[in-house]
């Protein structure tokens, strides 16, 4: 992994500080300035909870047709992010992705990440955060969407519930499994290890009585909450030391991820193997021999009837 310095590719690990794992902001933050088909690209990871938010999104609005994806490689070196020789950046033939950060901005400094949402017409980024690219997707993308040409994941009566519903997640559970695996110093490990399995008991108790977090209906903070979650056994517990319960021990988040897995536009945007590969690849500082541990095997269990 790396960094951009005015526009130079730096590798480096990321931001710790005191012992904390420092998550910078996104920085490009716009919505798309004109809806065509084909106009505007997204570059993910089918490895990233972040991406996979955007690409479970696009499947969901029937907007495969409408936006087209380039899936890196599931291994971030120091090269960063690259793409495979099977699926090339097709707007400008780049081979990292940090070349697309500096196609939109020369000067460019921070964090090379994914999702990346890019206008060809403008050759620019529009957005790099995912939560907003959600609802791009949903709101913005809804005219050209083939699934109803109305949000439907983030519906106006619900927007200020799903939004704080987002917020909720986001530190304890979404980051938090971060800030648990990077944390350099005991006390910061165990802080953000208590807060996020205090987190996940409290959504387990709201789960026993409905099946989404914002009620009968899936929204984009099902989908939020859906990517960090399928990771949890898989990679979580054991890589980012998570361990004081499994995910499958909370038995209505357990129900809930697999009522989402099963979703016939979900399940074939989940990739386990890309997911594993990823996270023991790419973080040396935590797993200096990059092996990928043979377990655990959960597939068949996400699979089993509700
Ligand atoms: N807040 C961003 C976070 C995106 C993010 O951190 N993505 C990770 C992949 S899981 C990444 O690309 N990291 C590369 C890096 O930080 O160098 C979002 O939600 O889109």
């Amino acid at each position: 992994m790396g960094k951009l310095v005015d526009g130079t590719w730096y590798p480096t690990g990321f931001d710790i500080e005191q012992g904390k794992f420092k998550r910078p902001p996104s920085t490009f933050r716009g919505r798309p300035s004109a809806i065509e088909p084909g106009r505007y690209h997204l570059y993910a990871a089918d490895a990233c909870p972040w991406a996979h938010r955007t690409i479970i999104t696009r499947s969901l609005r029937g907007l495969s047709q409408a936006i087209s994806v380039t899936v890196v490689d599931p291994r971030m070196g120091d090269d960063g992010w690259v793409f495979r020789p099977e699926d090339p950046d097709p707007i400008a033939g780049a081979t990292r992705l940090h070349e697309i950060y500096t196609r939109a901005d020369p000067h460019y400094s921070g964090r090379v990440t994914v999702p990346v949402l890019w206008d060809r017409a403008a050759n620019t980024i529009v957005n790099n955060e995912s939560r907003e690219i959600m609802r791009i997707l949903d709101l913005d993308f809804a005219p050209i969407a083939v699934n109803p040409p109305e949000p439907i994941l983030a519906p106006a009566e619900l927007v200020a519930k799903i939004d704080a519903t987002l917020d909720a997640i986001y530190e304890p559970i979404n980051n938090g499994v971060y800030r648990t695996g990077f944390a350099t110093t005991q006390e910061t490990y165990e802080t953000a290890a208590r807060e996020l399995f205090a987190a996940l008991a409290r959504w387990n108790d709201v789960l026993a009585h409905q099946p989404y977090l914002c009620g009968d209906r899936m929204t984009e903070a099902d989908i939020a909450l859906f990517t960090t979650l399928l990771r949890f056994d898989l990679v979580y517990h054991y890589h980012f030391k998570c361990n004081l319960r499994r995910l499958r021990d909370h038995e209505h988040l357990w129900r809930f991820t697999r009522r989402m897995y099963q979703h016939p536009g979900i399940q074939p945007t989940c990739h386990l193997p890309e997911i594993k590969l990823h996270y023991y690849w790419s973080h040396p500082m935590i797993n200096p021999t990059r092996i990928v541990p043979i377990g655990p095997e959960i597939e068949a269990d996400l699979l089993a009837p509700l």
